[in-house]
């Protein structure tokens, strides 16, 4: 374990490294309790700066034996700190010779070397490989390396490690060895090995430039039924990179190994990317819909991360979000584009559109929240107490809503012109953020000077929209204005350049076309505004009726749109809008408005109405057969709580929630007899298929059954009965299952019961069996608090807090998903969230960080319930031995 209240490192202290290390040679002697780790570093001085010893790297090692070019270091050429070494090196250069010895099987933090059901796995990003062995570990000291790994033979039968297989053969005793060669320099977060017991799904395809290469799935031996999907999306990512962007994979070989105990979902190793098992094993009957996209969209992501992350890299942490960001907005393109192709010329827009909508729901629900709270940092953050903290949704989704503004303002060539220049002038190389922004201004002769700010400023924008016809002029202007609230330690705001698309809707519901004051084209019904100043007029000409405005279409830019609609304008644009975003986003503003009033309703003690123009308009949604299911399903979603939680003031999460179970209820009974006629309509047909035709239908289908089992009406309940009785895959069983878990039927612990009872050897299934307990609210009036049933599935001997996967599932949907019973008024769930997240920082800070989190955005609750989170924060920051990674978070919390 680090040191408690760990120093905060600042971007501005960034210096080179001293020494190189040209190649490195690590011998692995590989055994669980005790792993011999023998690294031989061929160290070349850095002649451009002043001569400094050679600095490396280390936690949790013993040290067995330390030599320079072969000779025992004599004591007083080191030096030795906290989590640091540094050797006096004389010359040019140098061999270093360190042995060392670590336990992977005590390893519980899943960083480092780790064990895993008998198998050896690591986890180096950001700063694992320091537990490894002494390294320079930080991403700007790119090395070759040469691994051999030596293992029982019978226990490891497998030996993976980086880029190509040189050697293999029999040893002594049982044991067996492999040697492995990296042909591309790397940083050592990017290093991985893996000994374990494995069976792989294989396929040798074709690279663009005819090249023929060796893909594998490697998972344990009863798993192989379930990595056709996952196998079918590498192949799909590497044809993506080369049509889009010319970029093609670069070795020989390509693994995917999937791993039970991993504590986030993937890992881009070059050649070799671990993953959680959770992103890799997809069948009918065991994964949904939603798994089968997340499955396709990580393996995506880590394939990408070859060249924009792996030979083009970070120089040092804080330029995270140079790979993350970039990576992120090209999985989300090539999801758009796997989606659009699947679905057809007809289908293609709206199929975009839904999955522009699914990633704006989580940036929505969870990076504005993080931006308006204690942890608010820019997408390239200017200091850390501890890095695995920085892995956020700022790093990753406003990353990449940033690079997709770029996208957006320098057009898809433009964009593609400035990813090349970046290759040319980078490849090999450790860069920051400048220079990927460099390379675009200089490809395509545009200034982006101002656009950096978002990479320094943290906060979400209020984009502020106001229109005005003038009906002697036909001219429409609109008024556009941005401010960003101040953030910790930011004060001070500038304004930034942003993309604002907007259209104009004529009383038809047909777009007008937009012809701007001072330019001539015209004729395009949506025009990408750039908003630069503070406050910007816009004057559109020739426009023959008062319009009715959509602004922000398809989300241009990470902001908050504020804009004045009433009932009949959001019910409107909720009918016409030609943007399907903006269209999903109507009916989104309509229902917070709605649910906003019944939450002041419920807690003032008055009754609850829902207006009836509301069901109209949800009514016409629908029944809109031109409408693609999977839109619908969109639509008629209600906003996440975590998103409406961040739109009050003060966030009260009891009448809130029963805000949401009488609209629900409500929707589920005047609607009733439309919902029970969709589902009839819905069915799907012939053997599972995942394609996003029917994934839509099954998404309304399961949505329709939510409905009718939470108004509790008897043919809804029998329908989802019926279908949780003999569901054919996982999608349509685990819909009906939360349908009766989400409802006041008695019927739903039967259901969980028989769940359980067919998945109870399946730790994936199982993951859902948790999440949905966890997550359900009290439809039942008289059932007892879910903190009860969490507390109980604590002792289920499927659960373990070593296992990320099921911490996420039960105490991460308890704590995020469902703020009602987790902020229940007596302060229970506060203690046993401080519980739980000392319980698990004592073995695995990372994950205890994220539990941590939970809470960090505190103040915005009423007086009473932020008197009770403090105590257990401060509970929390008391504790004996606290991690620097949950140390942060809650000093963070609790700083004024
Ligand atoms: N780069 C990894 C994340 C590593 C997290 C370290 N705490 C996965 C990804 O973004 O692809
Ligand atoms: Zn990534």
């Amino acid at each position: 374990m680090k040191t408690e209240h760990a120093p905060s490192i600042q971007r501005s202290d960034y210096t080179p490294l001293a020494w190189n290390v040209d190649g490195v040679d690590l011998h692995f002697a590989l055994d669980p309790a005790a792993t011999v780790v023998t690294s031989r570093l061929r160290c070349s001085r850095n002649t451009q700066i002043a001569p400094a010893p050679l600095r490396l790297l280390g936690e949790d090692l013993e040290v067995l034996g330390l030599t320079v070019d072969g000779v025992e270091a004599a004591p007083g050429l080191v030096t030795q700190g906290e989590g640091w070494l540094e050797i006096a090196l004389e010359g040019r250069s140098a061999e270093v010779g360190i042995v060392t010895r670590i336990n992977p099987q005590s390893n519980t933090s899943l960083s480092g070397l780790y064990v895993s059901r008998g198998g050896f796995f690591t986890q180096c990003e950001a700063e694992g490989f320091r537990r490894i062995t002494w390294f320079p570990d930080r991403p700007d000291a790119m090395t070759r390396f040469t691994v051999t790994l030596e293992a029982d033979a019978a226990s490891c039968p497998v030996l993976l490690s980086n880029g190509n297989l040189i050697e293999q053969g029999p040893l002594a005793g049982g044991r067996h060895y492999a040697r492995w060669e990296d042909p591309f320099p790397k940083p050592s977060y990017l290093f991985a090995l893996v000994a374990a017991k494995l069976v792989a799904l294989e396929r040798r395809v074709t690279t663009a430039s005819g090249r023929e290469v060796l893909l594998q799935v490697w998972v344990e031996e009863g798993n192989l039924d379930r990595t056709e999907h996952a196998m079918d999306s590498l192949i799909h990512s590497m044809r993506w990179d080369e049509e889009v962007f010319g970029l093609e994979l670069d070795l020989d070989r390509f693994m995917i190994v999937a791993v039970s105990d991993f504590n986030m979902g993937a890992m881009e190793n070059k050649g070799l990317n671990i993953f959680n098992a959770k992103y890799v094993l997809a069948k009918p009957d065991t994964a949904t819909d939603v798994d089968y996209e997340h499955i396709e969209s990580v393996v995506a992501h880590e394939y990408f991360h070859n060249w924009t992350g792996n030979r083009v890299t970070c120089r040092d942490w804080f330029q995270l979000t140079l790979k993350e960001g970039l990576t992120v907005f090209r999985d989300q393109q090539f999801s758009a584009d796997m989606l659009a192709v699947a679905a057809g010329d007809a289908g293609a827009a709206s199929a975009r559109a839904v999955k522009r909508i699914d990633d704006v729901r989580v940036l929505r629900a969870v990076q504005f929240a993080e931006d308006a709270g204690p942890m608010a940092h820019p997408i390239r953050p200017d200091s850390y107490q501890e890095i695995n903290n920085f892995y956020t949704a700022t790093v990753y989704e406003k990353g990449a809503e940033v690079i997709r503004m770029l996208h957006t303002l320098l057009g898809a060539e433009g964009f593609r012109n400035g990813m090349d220049l970046y290759f040319s002038y980078h490849d090999g190389q450790a860069v920051t953020c400048d220079d990927f922004v460099d390379c675009m201004a200089e490809a395509n002769g545009h200034d982006l000077d101002q656009f950096m700010r978002w990479y320094s400023q943290a906060g979400t924008p209020h984009v502020k929209a106001a229109g005005a016809y003038d009906a002697a002029s036909r001219s429409y202007t609109l008024m556009l204005s941005q401010h960003t609230p101040p953030t910790p330690g930011q004060t001070d705001k500038q304004p930034l350049l942003i993309p604002v698309a907007v259209g104009l809707i004529g009383p038809d519901g047909r777009d007008l076309p937009l012809r701007l004051e001072g330019e001539n084209h015209a004729g395009v019904t949506t025009r990408v505004l750039e908003l630069s100043e503070v406050e910007q007029s816009f004057r559109f000409l020739d426009v023959a009726v008062e319009p009715v405005p959509s602004v922000l279409r398809g989300f241009s830019a990470p902001v908050i749109l504020d804009l004045a609609e009433d009932d009949a304008r959001l019910a409107f644009r909720m009918a016409h809008d030609t943007d399907a975003f903006n269209r999903w986003d109507a009916a989104q503003r309509f229902a917070e408005r709605v649910i906003l009033v019944l939450t002041a309703d419920a807690a003032a003690g008055r009754t609850l109405a829902v207006p009836a123009d509301f069901v109209a308009a949800f009514r016409a949604l629908l029944n809109d057969a031109a409408l693609d299911p999977a839109f619908r399903a969109q639509a008629m979603t209600l906003p996440s709580e975590g998103y409406l939680i961040e739109r009050m003031q003060p966030a009260d999460p009891a009448p809130l929630r029963v805000a949401l179970m009488h609209l629900m209820r409500a929707l589920g009974t005047h609607l009733a007899d439309d919902w029970l006629a969709l589902c009839r309509t819905l069915e799907v047909t012939g053997p599972y298929r995942y394609h996003p035709t029917d994934a839509g239908r099954r998404a309304l289908g399961n949505l329709a059954l939510k409905y009718l089992a939470a108004a509790g009406v008897p043919e809804g309940l029998a329908w989802a009965q019926a279908q949780f009785a003999r569901f054919g895959n996982m999608t349509e069983g685990v819909g009906a299952l939360a349908a009766l878990v989400q409802s006041a039927s008695p019927a739903r612990e039967a259901a969980l019961g028989a769940f359980h009872a067919r998945y109870r050897d399946d730790a994936l299934v199982l993951d859902k069996w948790f999440a949905l307990q966890a997550g359900a609210w009290r439809w039942d009036a008289t059932a007892a608090p879910v903190l009860e049933r969490v507390r109980a599935l604590m002792v289920d001997p499927a659960f373990s807090l070593a296992n990320p996967n099921k911490v996420y599932a039960l105490l991460g949907s308890f704590f995020r998903a469902n703020p009602a019973e987790f902020h229940a008024a007596d302060g229970s769930g506060y203690a046993f969230w401080a519980d739980q997240v000392i319980a698990l920082d004592a073995r695995n800070p990372q994950v205890a960080a994220r539990m941590a989190r939970s809470l960090e955005n505190w103040q915005r609750f009423t007086p009473a319930l932020q008197a009770l989170i403090r105590v257990q924060l401060e509970r929390v920051a008391g504790a004996t031995g606290l991690s620097p990674d949950v140390t942060e978070i809650v000093e963070k919390a609790l700083a004024d």
